[in-house]
């Protein structure tokens, strides 16, 4: 189903004029009502009333999350603050946490957004859908709760956290549909699991999963665990929240699409920030065209994908990769670049492995060190007849001096460097709370 099929399968050259007029109209509109950009587009040499359009964006240079932090709170807002509904905040993944707002229209559009997402994920009117996203100042939780509505599912509003309460209520009410960050979903798969419990006795069909980067390998793991079929949606606070592009479905693995009416994507690369060809991997850079009372132009989102179209899918909208990492979150290790999402697609091709695990970089006097810790499955754990896992205990078992031996192998051939593996048993190492797992852990500055 398309929430809105009229705009979702807009012939790409009627999108572009849409996406066009936008464009100069939102350009003309925080000229003369952002005082950050107007300074900006007067250095720049940009006049809003010449201005082209779309093949003269990459002259508008970028908006950083340093410019948030530099006209914390309101200064880059462009109404009053009486016609501001509504504020959020980011999570401050990477320092302090940006402040966004939304007019009475842009809530409107927040919701449509959410709404296309989510009927693309499968959700149909009348579905119940458990959110477990954080409520409160996140964009997350009440983002997916508008949109939800919207779309006239029923909405429990859970929010993170308490994993009893969630599969108690997952069971009593029967929800078809679960939103999630994949750490979180995976927790509860695997607490279903730990107490016997098929994914049968729950209703589940579709869980909605974003926030945080994932793979093939977590979505394998969530599919199967909690019996249902597993979606990225992809969203930041500074463009809207929750809902910038979203997977089919039907067509899961192939990129998520872009809702290209009201955020226009660019790909540029991260060390000239120039615009990089279709398909190629770089910084996802994105344009607000709609938004009202905090219209970004160009944002430098920091997050590594690439964009591309495939013609004969469901929609016309431009897809998006999986994200492989942020630009500032890259490692540089002994001069070679790596995301731990590579280490992540390694873990995903090895037998006996489950979906957890952590990176951990540091420094031994100058020599930077990464070491990798996985867990093993619980099968291969009780076969063994082990409780958990240490160094000598692996160095006592052939299989697992092998396996880890593979692992090492792989790590050094792919991506390039030797890393310190260690094997724990299942459970060992920390998981979700509710909120973002952090996989990766850089020790080498502190
Ligand atoms: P929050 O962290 O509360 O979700 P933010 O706006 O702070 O909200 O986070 C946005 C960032 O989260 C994105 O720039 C991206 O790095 C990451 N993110 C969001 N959704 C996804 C997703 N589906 N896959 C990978 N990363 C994601
Ligand atoms: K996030």
């Amino acid at each position: 189903m398309l929430f809105n099929p009229d705009v979702e399968r807009l012939p790409l050259p009627q999108l572009r004029t849409l996406q066009n007029s936008r464009l100069k109209e939102q350009v003309a509109y925080v000229y003369q009502r952002v005082p950050f950009y107007q300074r900006k587009f007067d250095e720049l040499g940009i006049n809003p009333a010449t201005f082209k359009g779309l093949e003269e964006l990459p002259k508008l240079g970028f908006t950083k999350k340093a410019d948030f932090r530099e006209n914390y709170p309101f200064g880059l807002f462009a109404v009053p603050q009486n016609e501001v509904a509504r504020l959020h905040c980011s999570s401050g993944t990477t320092g302090k946490a940006t402040v966004v707002g939304y007019t009475a229209d842009d809530l409107e559009i927040f919701s449509e957004v959410v709404a296309r997402s989510l009927a693309a994920a499968g959700c149909r009117p009348g579905m119940k859908m458990h959110n477990s996203y954080g409520y409160g100042l996140f964009t997350g939780g009440i983002g997916i709760h508008y949109g939800a509505e919207k779309l006239g599912m029923t909405v429990i509003p859970v929010s993170g956290g308490g994993t009893d309460r969630q599969l108690q209520l997952l069971q009593d009410f029967q929800s078809e549909v679960i939103c999630a960050t994949p750490s979180y979903a995976q927790v509860l798969a695997e607490e279903l699991k730990r107490r016997g419990l098929s994914p049968n006795t729950l209703s589940l069909r579709f869980a909605v999963l974003g926030a945080e980067p994932w793979s093939e390998a977590i979505r394998g793991q969530v599919q199967q665990g909690l019996g249902v079929e597993a979606t990225n949606i992809y969203g930041l606070s500074e463009i809207i929240g929750p809902g910038v592009s979203q997977e089919d479905v039907d067509e899961r693995g192939t990129g998520s699409y872009i809702w290209e009416d009201h955020f226009y994507p660019e790909i540029v690369s991260q060390e000239t920030g120039e615009p990089v060809a279709e398909g190629e991997m770089g910084v996802l850079v994105l344009t607000t065209l709609t938004k009202k009372a905090m219209p970004i132009l160009r944002y430098w989102t920091g997050d590594i994908t690439n964009i591309y179209y495939e013609h004969s899918h469901k929609r016309t909208h431009v897809k998006m990769g999986p994200i492989r990492g942020r630009a500032d979150d890259m490692l540089i290790i002994r001069g070679v670049n790596f995301f731990h999402t590579q280490v992540e697609d390694i873990i995903s091709g090895l037998e006996n492995v489950s979906p957890y695990y952590q990176v951990v970089a540091s420094r031994r006097g100058s020599m930077d060190e990464v070491e990798v810790t996985v867990e093993i499955e619980e099968v291969l754990m009780r076969e063994l007849g082990l409780e958990s896992l240490s160094d000598d205990v692996v160095q006592q078992h052939e299989c697992l001096k092998t396996l880890k031996g593979t692992f090492a192998k792989k790590i050094k051939d792919n991506i390039g460097l030797s890393m310190k593996v260690t094997l724990l048993g299942c459970g060992q190492l920390p998981r979700s709370e509710g909120g973002k797992l952090s996989r990766v852990k850089d020790l080498r500055n502190l």
